[in-house]
C-alpha cells in the first residue's frame, strides 16, 4: 500500500486527512498543490486529471484515487480499521458522522478559497465583507456544535471534556480541529465556545494531531 496525499499546508480538508493518516500510523507521501500560485495548481490540467473537482485533498492508494476528505477518512477506516474513527454502535456512529458533516458540509465550504474569490471578484465584496461572511458561517456552525457537544456530554464540565463524543477520538474530532484552526486564522472569536476550545486544546496535544498541523507541513510558508 503506497499512499500519496495531494495536499496544501493550509487546507483544512487536507488537515483532516493528515490527522486520520497519523492516527492510523499510515505512512504517506505528500504532493503539495499550491492553491494560490499561478492561479492555483489545483486548477491545472494535470491535477484535474487526478481530481476533477480541483480541490485538495485527494489520496492515491497505489494509483487508486479517492477525492473528498470524508470519503478518504472512511476509506482509510475500512482498509485500516484500528484505531477506529467511527465508534462501535450505530447510534454513536450516527452522532459522530452528524457532527463531522455539520462541519464539513455546512461550515467549511462557506469559507473555502473559491467561494471567497467569487465573493470578491463576482459580487464585489471587500475584505471586511468577506471577513463578515466567514465569521458569520463559522459562528453559526460553532454555536450549534457547542450546544450539541454539551448535550452529548451531559453534566460534564466544559474543561473536563476531551473529545466531541463518546470519550474517544473520532471523525468529529478530526473535523473540529482544522475548523478551529480556520476560525483562528480568520480572527473569529472562539471565546463563546469553551467546550469546543477545551476539546481542541486537548486534541492538539496528541502527537497525531500535532504532526498534522499546517505550520509543520513541508510546504508551509
Ligand atoms: N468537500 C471537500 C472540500 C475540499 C476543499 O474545499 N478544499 C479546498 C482547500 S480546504 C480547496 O482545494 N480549495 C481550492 C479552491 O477553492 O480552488 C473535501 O472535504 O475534501
Amino acid at each position: 500500500m503506497a499512499l500519496t496525499l495531494y495536499t496544501y499546508w493550509r487546507s483544512s480538508a487536507a488537515y483532516r486527512v493528515r490527522i486520520a493518516l497519523n492516527l492510523k500510523s499510515l505512512p504517506y507521501e505528500q504532493v503539495p498543490k499550491h492553491l494560490l500560485r499561478d492561479g492555483g495548481e489545483q486548477r491545472k490540467a494535470d491535477y484535474l486529471a487526478i481530481n476533477p473537482q480541483g480541490f485538495v485533498p485527494a489520496l492515491a492508494d497505489d494509483g487508486f484515487v479517492v477525492p473528498q476528505s470524508l470519503a478518504i477518512c472512511e476509506y482509510l477506516e475500512e482498509i485500516h480499521p484500528e484505531p477506529r474513527l467511527l465508534p462501535g454502535s450505530a447510534r454513536d456512529r450516527a452522532i459522530v458522522r452528524g457532527m463531522a458533516l455539520a462541519i464539513a458540509c455546512d461550515v467549511h465550504p462557506l469559507n473555502n478559497l473559491a467561494i471567497m474569490q467569487y465573493l470578491r471578484s463576482e459580487l464585489g465584496a471587500d475584505e471586511a465583507a468577506v471577513q463578515r461572511w466567514v465569521a458569520h458561517w463559522i459562528t453559526r456552525g460553532f454555536v450549534a456544535l457547542e450546544r450539541w457537544v454539551a448535550a452529548e456530554a451531559g453534566a460534564q464540565p466544559a474543561a473536563a471534556q476531551r473529545f466531541c463524543h463518546g470519550g474517544q477520538v473520532s471523525l468529529a474530532d478530526v473535523c473540529l480541529v482544522p475548523q478551529m484552526y480556520n476560525a483562528r486564522r480568520f480572527d473569529v472569536d472562539t471565546a463563546p465556545y469553551p467546550r469546543l476550545a477545551a476539546i481542541c486544546r486537548h486534541l492538539e496535544s496528541i502527537p497525531a494531531f500535532a504532526a498534522a498541523k499546517p505550520e509543520v507541513q513541508p510546504d508551509a510558508e
